[in-house]
This record gives structure tokens, sequence and C-alpha cells, in this order.
């Protein structure tokens, strides 16, 4: 074989042998470059006579042609093998259905506040709110724990830096506030109708474990009347637990306690009769009749007029609820977790 055409084979092989355009650059340097194997050849002719060089320029220029429609012919091929490889590497299934937007859906301690309001609302209750950021008035002294009250480290308190406010530590101060606007609305009249709302609301505390947040929802529910008594705080109190357990059968004890703002105070328990809970005792809310002092702080004549309170905390309801044992799950937004509410 000639050696033109043993070079032309020698070409088109490398470039066969190239498997991407980097390798197939370096062997085209190898053929046609500066001092590739081709120009070498056409060095050569300078030491040729006039018509043997005339012929042999001719004949290496044809070699030089087939080179180079190998190198494009493989070029060609390398740009549709990598185009193939792309296609199939992002191939669509145009026949998927969509993903659309996800379904959302009310956070379970949304539902479990909406289900409580939903059962006071029937009996007569209001819903009132007010701020999460209160006057150390309104949050400890009108409840009946002045300055210097031991009772008031029995809430670990945020306070908010050189003023004389606080994160609310409790939706107590809601109380107080909705009795004065009730007094003054019924000043000077001969009679105060009623009082009866639920205030439900995010509070805060120093305390942070699988039962406790440093924010979380308490509601409290409070009726001011005239011979309102404690039978009538067992009758919501346990009207309202077994409602919410949906059981007749939910056992319900009073447990004397203390607590500043009502006197006297007792601890509500719940006891389930079946189910998984079974022969167990579980702290529920706290309670009392309305402390003669919070009474006069909230423009209400305690000699006149007497109340009841109650307190829970709605997270611990809805923990309940929805059988969830981490508190921490419900305010860290895992849709893992939220979604099962759906
Ligand atoms: C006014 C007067 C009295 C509300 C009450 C409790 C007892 C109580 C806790 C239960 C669990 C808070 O969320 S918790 O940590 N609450 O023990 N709450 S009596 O008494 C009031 C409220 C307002 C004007």
């Amino acid at each position: 074989m000639d050696k033109l055409d043993q070079l032309v084979n020698e070409a088109r092989t490398a470039f066969a042998a190239a498997a991407d355009g980097a390798a197939l650059e370096q062997a085209k340097a190898r053929f046609l470059g500066k001092s590739g194997l081709v120009t070498e050849q056409l060095k050569a002719l300078g030491g040729l006579a006039p018509e043997e060089k005339r012929e042999r320029g001719a004949a290496i220029n044809r070699a030089k042609t087939a080179i180079e429609a190998a190198l494009e012919a493989r070029r060609d091929s390398l740009r549709a093998a990598a185009l193939d490889a792309q296609l199939a590497a992002e191939r669509l299934d145009v026949t998927l259905p969509g993903r659309g937007p996800a379904p959302g859906g009310l956070h379970p301690v949304s539902r479990t506040l909406e289900r409580i309001e939903r059962l006071f609302h029937s009996i007569g209750f209001v819903i009132a709110d007010g701020p999460e950021i209160e006057t150390d008035w309104y949050n400890f002294t009108a409840l009946n724990l002045p300055p210097n009250h031991p009772a008031r480290s029995m809430q670990d308190t945020f306070f908010l830096d050189g003023r004389d406010e606080v994160l609310r530590t409790h939706t107590s101060p809601v109380q107080i506030r909705a009795m004065l606007a009730h007094a003054e609305r019924h000043r000077g009249r001969d009679i105060m109708p009623d009082l009866r709302i639920i205030a439900p609301g995010r509070v805060y505390r120093v305390d942070s474990d699988a039962t406790h947040s440093p924010m979380f929802h308490q509601i409290e529910v409070l009726w001011v009347g005239e011979r309102v008594s404690f039978a009538d705080l067992k009758g919501v109190a346990v009207d309202f637990l077994r409602q919410f357990f949906e059981t007749e059968a939910l056992q319900v004890r009073f447990r004397p306690s203390f607590f500043p703002f009502t006197e006297p105070s007792a601890e509500i328990d719940v006891g389930f009769m079946g189910g998984a809970l079974e022969g167990r005792w579980l702290e529920i809310a706290g309670c009392g009749m309305v402390h003669p002092n919070v009474l006069r702080c909230g423009g209400i004549d305690p000699e006149r007029h007497t109340g009841f309170a109650f307190g829970f905390g709605l997270d611990r309801l809805a923990m309940l609820r929805y059988g969830v044992g981490d508190l921490r799950l419900f305010f860290e937004g895992d849709l893992r977790f939220l979604s099962q509410f759906r």
C-alpha cells in the first residue's frame, strides 16, 4: 500500500478510536497539526524535481482532504452520540399526571382550638384576646401577684430589656382587660349581665423539653356573675372535658391546690375508662373561684359578684387527642409530621 494511503488509514483508525471531542482533537493534531504527519510529507516536497513535486503534492493534498473528511465525519458522529446520551438522560414521560399544588390542611393545634371554641361558643361563651406583650401590672399585679411576691417565681418569665413589660406568661391578663371593659360598659346600671369568655392564645415561659416549649398555647375560661359557684365550675369543666374527649365515661376529679389568682383552687385530673390511658390519672387543668383581689382589679365588686376560672394547655390537649408524644413536633414545621393531620 502507498505510504499516503497508509497515512489516511491510520488517521481513520485513530479518529474512530477517539472516544470524545478532546481525544479527537489530539488525534487531529497528530495528523494535521503544524508538525503533524501530513505537514511532514509536504515539507519533504522541497527536495523533489518540479514534475515529481506537482504529482506528489497533488497526492498529499488528496490524502489531506480524505483525512479532513474522516475527521469531520467522526466529529458529526461524536456530536450525535452526545446528543443521544443527553436526550436519554433527560427523558421526560409527558404522559405522567402533573404534580400540582400539594393540598394543605389546618395545623393540629389549630384544629383542636377550633373544636374547643365551637364547644364553648355553643354554651354562650365569647372568645376574647389581647396583647402578647403585657405590662407587669396586667400579667402579675392584677392577678394577685404584687411585686416581690414569692409566687411570681412560679412562672419563669421573659422580661423585655429596660421596660416594665413581659411576654405574657398566661392568658389571664386578657380576662382582666375583659372584666374592666365589661364593668365599664355596665357602670352605673342596677344589673351587670354575666361575663362568659374564653381566652385562647400564645403564652411564653423560659422552659424547653419534650413536654414544654418556650411558646405554647393556653386557653382560660372565665364566668363572672351573681351567685356563680364552684358547682357551676364543676358542671362546665366536666361537661367540656367529656365533650372534648367524646366519652361520657370520662372520670374527672378535683384536687385541692393553690394559685394566687383563685381561692379556693384545684387541679383537674381526668381518668380514662378503656383505651391506652386506662387506669391513669392525667393532670389536665387548674381552676378555682376568682380571688376577690383579682375581681377588684377587674373593676368588679366581689361583694356582689363571684366568678370561676380554669385554664389548660391547648397543645397538651392536642397531644392527647392525636396521640403525639413530643410537644416540639408541633412547632418544627416538618411536613412529614403535619401532613398526617390533613
Ligand atoms: C383570671 C382569674 C383566674 C385561670 C387558672 C389555672 C388555674 C392553671 C394552668 C394549666 C396548665 C396553665 O397551661 S397551663 O400551664 N392553669 O392551673 N389557670 S386557675 O385562673 C384565672 C384566670 C384569669 C382573671
